[in-house]
């Protein structure tokens, strides 16, 4: 099939769902359009997109001013000996509009060469009313899933194909359909074995903003919850060779990483998050991450921890699943035989 294409000019917007002047991003809902052909006509429809537009992070090379000590010389050498054009905020290229000056205090703007001003976009076409769900500012509630809520509304509610965000993209990375070139490691072992690759979110290029995500082969497992002692050596297994991998193609040091899961997560197939540890990546509160090293060490401690735990998670107000989980819902009430008994000798 051949690889779509998108040209932003034919973007229609539809409405704003999200923006967010402390991380540079706004997200907004519109159309883009899409041709049907059939064997004697070609339609011109279109399909919903949600476009993710972020302000990328400053690198050290943007404020490079090596190339400011050679007089005329229109472009710089990189280490490997080639020669770049001169690509930092500090060059001639870069225009600057006066606001004013007063004294010793100077307010401009800006308006660098276009190959340093880039933003990062992410398109997701044609999405669905879940992901315009997941996309949208709303107000949270955090809530407590008891095993006995999970079994009783989150894992129906995951039977529920159409309540799911598909798992395609996974799988043709599993595959190797799909972002090939960008693997960062692979353990083909398909029962202890992981893709570690950049996120969706990440540039691939600002070590500052450094996220990849390692998933797992073993299609059985959806998240922390179905996590026993049995699933150790894979969890450490991601530990070790995700560290080391990283550790050699972008010299971060495994202090220096945030490595957790998401609960609950968006897609339920087992993957592991891999962050830099300055980096405040979206997702890395309390409420919604948990550090593999405290995963593995509670299971350690006991082995069907995450059957038994009461783990939280937030849930939009708007999601009609919120009220299954609200204390006082009918949904609570554990089965009186497995109640634990308090005070019991
Ligand atoms: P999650 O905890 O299930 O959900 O993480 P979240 O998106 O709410 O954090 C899934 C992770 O997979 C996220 O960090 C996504 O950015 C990332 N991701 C999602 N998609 C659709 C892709 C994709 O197509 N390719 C890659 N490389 N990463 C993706």
């Amino acid at each position: 099939m051949a690889e779509k294409t998108y040209d932003l000019s034919t973007f229609r917007l539809e409405r704003i769902l999200n923006k967010n002047s402390k991380t540079k991003t706004i997200c907004v809902l519109g159309t883009f359009p899409s041709q049907q052909s059939s064997d004697t006509t070609t339609t011109t429809t279109t399909e919903p997109a949600i476009v993710v537009l972020e302000k990328t992070a400053f690198t050290d090379h943007d404020v490079n001013t090596t190339h400011n000590n050679h007089g005329n010389d229109d472009y710089d050498n990189d280490d490997d000996g080639s020669a770049t054009q001169r690509n930092s905020y500090f060059s001639l290229e870069t225009q600057l509009q006066n606001e004013f000056i007063n004294d010793i205090y100077g307010n401009f703007l800006c308006f660098p060469l276009p190959a340093i001003n880039s933003v990062k976009l992410n398109i997701i076409c044609p999405c669905t009313e879940k992901h315009i769900q997941k996309y949208t500012s709303q107000d949270i509630r955090i809530v407590l899933e008891t095993p006995h809520l999970y079994n009783t509304v989150t894992e129906p509610r995951l039977q529920l194909e159409r309540e799911q965000f598909t798992l395609d993209w996974v799988y043709n990375i599993l595959e190797h359909k799909k972002e090939v070139d960008r693997i960062i490691f692979e353990d083909p072992c398909k029962k202890l074995g992981f893709i570690l690759l950049p996120d969706f979110k990440w540039d691939g290029k600002n070590p500052e903003t450094f996220y990849a995500i390692a998933i797992v082969h073993q299609l059985n497992l959806r998240s922390l919850r179905s996590l026993t002692a049995e699933h150790l050596p894979l969890l450490r297994n991601i530990q070790t060779k995700g560290i080391a991998a990283i550790a050699e193609k972008y010299g971060l040091d495994e202090t220096q990483l945030r490595i957790y899961v998401h609960y609950q997560p968006s897609f339920y197939h087992l993957h592991v998050h891999f962050t830099f540890l300055k980096y405040e990546a979206p997702g890395t509160h309390c409420e919604r991450s948990h550090l593999l090293s405290t995963v593995i060490n509670n299971i350690e401690l006991v082995t069907d921890y995450y059957q038994r735990a009461t783990i939280p998670f937030t849930i939009k107000e708007s999601d009609p699943y919120y009220q299954k989980y609200r204390p006082d819902a009918d949904t609570h009430a554990e089965p009186i035989a497995k109640k634990p008994k308090i005070g019991a000798d």
